[in-house]
């Protein structure tokens, strides 16, 4: 039955993601079985894009419903339920939008079992070091483009 919502991410199915969820967990699924559900669908779009049959697009969809997904599952998932690796804080340094590039190392760490707190783009030093304090956070992961951007404070 959870065959659905693993196909929902592998489709890329953004806007019906949060209502596929509902209905499982109304039926009776667990929250953990539904992130399991979409882990699964996760794995797929990356085994596709390895293959050359799924493109950076594809990969991008498919991490913004799992996004989707994570804000209906998130609240209902315990903090026993939910383990984690380690956690990340991501965001495209000041001066500096892309985007693309970061957001798809936010997929991967998020598929591979870490706790994501991506602060967008365009964030001051000030703000990484205030978040590194805040999640006590393992990793400080930070994306820049530009050459002129590479030393930004
Ligand atoms: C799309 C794009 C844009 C979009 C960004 C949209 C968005 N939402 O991100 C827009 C149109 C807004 C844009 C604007 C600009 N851009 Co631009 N852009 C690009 C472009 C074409 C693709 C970048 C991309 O998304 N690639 C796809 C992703 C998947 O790859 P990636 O970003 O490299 O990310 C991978 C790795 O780098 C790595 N990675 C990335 N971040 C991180 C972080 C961590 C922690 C880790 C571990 C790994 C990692 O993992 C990713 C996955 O493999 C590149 C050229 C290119 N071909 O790269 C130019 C490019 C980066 N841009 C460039 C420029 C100059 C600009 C502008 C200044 C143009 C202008 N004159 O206005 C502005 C700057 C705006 C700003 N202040 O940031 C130049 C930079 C040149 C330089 N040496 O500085 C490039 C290289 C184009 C060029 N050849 O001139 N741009």
């Amino acid at each position: 039955m959870t065959n659905e919502i693993t196909n929902a991410v592998l489709e890329g199915n953004l806007y019906d993601i949060a209502d596929i969820i509902e209905r499982h967990l109304g039926a009776g699924e667990t929250p953990m079985a539904c992130l399991e559900a979409m882990i699964a669908g996760l794995d797929e779009t990356g085994k596709l894009f390895e293959r050359g049959d799924y493109f950076v697009p594809e990969l991008m969809i498919a991490a913004d419903t799992f996004k989707a997904g994570m804000e209906v599952l998130a609240p209902r998932l315990t903090g026993e339920d939910r383990k984690y690796k380690g956690s990340v804080v991501l965001g495209t340094v000041h001066g500096d939008v892309h985007d693309i590039g970061k957001n798809l190392v936010g997929f991967m760490l998020e598929c591979n079992g870490f706790k994501v707190i991506d602060l967008g783009t365009n964030v001051p030093a000030a703000r990484f070091v205030e978040a590194v304090k805040t999640h006590s956070a393992d990793v400080l992961a930070m994306s820049a483009l530009l050459t002129t951007t590479m030393l930004s404070k």
